[in-house]
C-alpha cells in the first residue's frame, strides 16, 4: 500500500483546470508532498487567476487553453513534469448542451491535444498523465442499471454532450497507454463536492441557498428536477486517490466513488436540516431551466478496485458533506452580509 504521507521533494507536476475546484485540492495536495506545481491557466485576464496565486503563491502559472496545441506544448516544455494531471474541460453538463461543440473541442479533442503535447515532446517514457474521466459515461439507463455500483468493467452510454466527449477522452487515453506504452491512467471520478464546489453544480447551488435563506438575504431557490440521484463524495478524498493512481506501477482505469446514492431531495432535506429548517418544500420552486434534454437518473459507483489495489478510502460520508458544505456557506455569507452566526 502507498503511504499516504510519503514526500517527493522537487518532483514537477502540471495541472491543466488549477482554477477549478479539483485543480484547487490537488495543488494544495502535491505542494504538501513536495512537488514543484505548475498549473495551465487560460485567457488574457481569467476572473480567477488573482483568487490562484493568492491562495497558492507556490503555483507557477503558465498560460495555455486545451484548444491550442502549441500552448500545451508550451506549458509541458516549460514545466517538464513528472506527472500531468489533465483536469481541464467545459465540465457542467447542463452548459453542455448549449455548447456542444466547444465541449467536444475542449473536453474530448483537449484530450487528445494534451496526449499529443507529452509525444510530440519526447515525454512518453518521463511523463506519467491522470485523465479525469466521469461517472457520467454510464448513463443510468434502464438497461444499464448500476446494480451493486458501475465499475471498471460497466457498460458506457453517455446522455450529454458532456458524457461523448469524455469517453473520447477516455478511449484516446487508453489508446495512447496501448500505441505507445504512455503511463496515462483514467479516473472514472463518481460526482465530488465541496466548499470549493462552483455555484453552477446543484449542491453548491443549494447549500449557498440555504445560507442565505437562513441570514434572509434570498426568499427561496429555483432548481430542475430532483429525483435523480448521484454518488457524492467530498473532493478532498479524490485528489488523493488520483494521486495513487500515479503512484501505482501500472497505468490503469479506476472508480472513485462512495458505494451510496442519494437523491437530490435528500439533500436538499440535510442541508435545510442543518440549519433548523425541517420542510424544504415552502423555500424550492422548480424552473424547467435547470431541467436538462436527456437526464441520468441514477448514479452509484463501486470503488472495490481503488480501495484493494490503491489503498485508497473516501473519509468524508453524505452527513458530513452537506454539514461542511452549508457550514461554510453560511460563514462565508455571514461575513459577507456582516451579521454573527450563533
Ligand atoms: P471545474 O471546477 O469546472 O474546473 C474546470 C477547469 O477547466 C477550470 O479550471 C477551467 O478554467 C478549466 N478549463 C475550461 N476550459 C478550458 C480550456 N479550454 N483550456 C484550459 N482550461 C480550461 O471542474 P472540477 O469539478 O474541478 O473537475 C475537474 C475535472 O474532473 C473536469 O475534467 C471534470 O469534467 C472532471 N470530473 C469532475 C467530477 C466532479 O464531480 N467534480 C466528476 C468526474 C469528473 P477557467 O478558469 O479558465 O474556466
Ligand atoms: O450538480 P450537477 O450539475 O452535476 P452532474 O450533472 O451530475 O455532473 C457533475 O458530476 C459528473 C460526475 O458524475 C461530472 F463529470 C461533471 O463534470 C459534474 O461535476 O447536477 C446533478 C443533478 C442532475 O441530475 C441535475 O439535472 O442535479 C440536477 N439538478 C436539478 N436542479 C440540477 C439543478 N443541476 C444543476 N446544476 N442546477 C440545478 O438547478
Amino acid at each position: 500500500m502507498i503511504d499516504g504521507g510519503t514526500m517527493v521533494d522537487g518532483r514537477r507536476a502540471l495541472i491543466t483546470g488549477i482554477t477549478g475546484q479539483d485543480g484547487a485540492h490537488l495543488a494544495e495536495l502535491l505542494h504538501a508532498k513536495g512537488y514543484d506545481v505548475y498549473g495551465l491557466i487560460r485567457g488574457q485576464n481569467n476572473p480567477r487567476r488573482e483568487a490562484v496565486e493568492r491562495e497558492f503563491p507556490f503555483v507557477t502559472l503558465i498560460e495555455g487553453d486545451l484548444t491550442d496545441p502549441t500552448s500545451l506544448v508550451r506549458a509541458v516544455e516549460t514545466s517538464d513534469p513528472a506527472e500531468l494531471y489533465n483536469l481541464a474541460a467545459i465540465s457542467h453538463v447542463g452548459y453542455s448542451f448549449k455548447n456542444p461543440t466547444l465541449t467536444a473541442d475542449v473536453t474530448g479533442k483537449g484530450v487528445l491535444n494534451v496526449l499529443e503535447a507529452v509525444r510530440v515532446t519526447g515525454r512518453v517514457e518521463q511523463t506519467k498523465v491522470y485523465q479525469a474521466s466521469t461517472s457520467e459515461m454510464f448513463g443510468g439507463l434502464d438497461y444499464n442499471r448500476p446494480g451493486d455500483g458501475y465499475d471498471e468493467e460497466s457498460l458506457f452510454h453517455p446522455r450529454s454532450p458532456y458524457g461523448v466527449a469524455k469517453l473520447y477522452g477516455h478511449w484516446i487515453a487508453k489508446n495512447y497507454r496501448e500505441s505507445y506504452g504512455m503511463f496515462v491512467s483514467c479516473g472514472i471520478l463518481f460526482n465530488h463536492e465541496g466548499e470549493r464546489r462552483g455555484q453552477e453544480f446543484v449542491t453548491r447551488k443549494i447549500t449557498h441557498a440555504v445560507a442565505r435563506i437562513k441570514l434572509g438575504l434570498q426568499p427561496h431557490i429555483e432548481l430542475g428536477d430532483l429525483w435523480p440521484k448521484r454518488d457524492w463524495g467530498y473532493a478532498g478524498d479524490y485528489v488523493e486517490g488520483m494521486w495513487r493512481m500515479l503512484q501505482h506501477p501500472e497505468a490503469d482505469d479506476f472508480v472513485l466513488a462512495t458505494g451510496e446514492t442519494h437523491s437530490i431531495e435528500e439533500f436538499l432535506t440535510l442541508a435545510f436540516g442543518a440549519v433548523g429548517i425541517d420542510d424544504w418544500r415552502p423555500y424550492v420552486k422548480q424552473n424547467p431551466a435547470f431541467m436538462r434534454p436527456a437526464e441520468v437518473d441514477i448514479l452509484l459507483g463501486n470503488p472495490a478496485k481503488a480501495e484493494n489495489v490503491l489503498g485508497w478510502r473516501r473519509a468524508v460520508d453524505f452527513p458530513g458533506l452537506v454539514s461542511r458544505m452549508v457550514d461554510h456557506d453560511l460563514a462565508e455569507q455571514a461575513r459577507i452580509a456582516g451579521t454573527n452566526v450563533a
